[in-house]
């Protein structure tokens, strides 16, 4: 009877376990949704978070498109001096530019001159 009682337990644990399991499975799928999209979007994401650029550095190649996503408290603005100056934009805002040409581009928030990146383009 002992035995009996310990593998209806060991079952129900192994149950229990399994339909946690399918439950995580199908929770990751939902999450990894956004960043499918972001992908569809172009990819080439650098947010703006805690008054800088992440990454401060982002490779791209000719013809790609980089998304400046603002997630920060301030008001920011993305400019790279003679090729784009992107309006001020907030939290859940974002700025798109397209780069035709090969090169190293500098860019910068011009209300917080401190903020900097680099857009790598081969
Ligand atoms: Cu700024």
């Amino acid at each position: 009877m002992k035995k009996l009682l310990s593998i209806f337990f060991v079952s129900m644990f192994v149950f229990v376990g399994c339909a946690q399991k399918t439950s995580t499975v199908s929770t990751t799928s939902i999450e990894k949704q956004p960043a499918v999209s972001d992908t569809i979007a172009g990819g080439n994401v650098v947010t703006i978070s805690d008054f800088a650029f992440v990454p401060a550095v982002i490779n791209v190649v000719v013809g790609d498109t980089v998304t400046w996503k603002h997630d920060d408290v301030a008001a920011h603005d993305v400019v790279s001096t003679g090729l784009f100056k992107s309006p001020f934009f907030e939290k859940g805002g974002s700025f798109s530019f397209k780069f035709e040409n090969a090169g190293t581009y500098e860019y910068y928030c011009s209300i917080h001159p401190a903020m900097k990146g680099t857009v790598v383009v081969e």
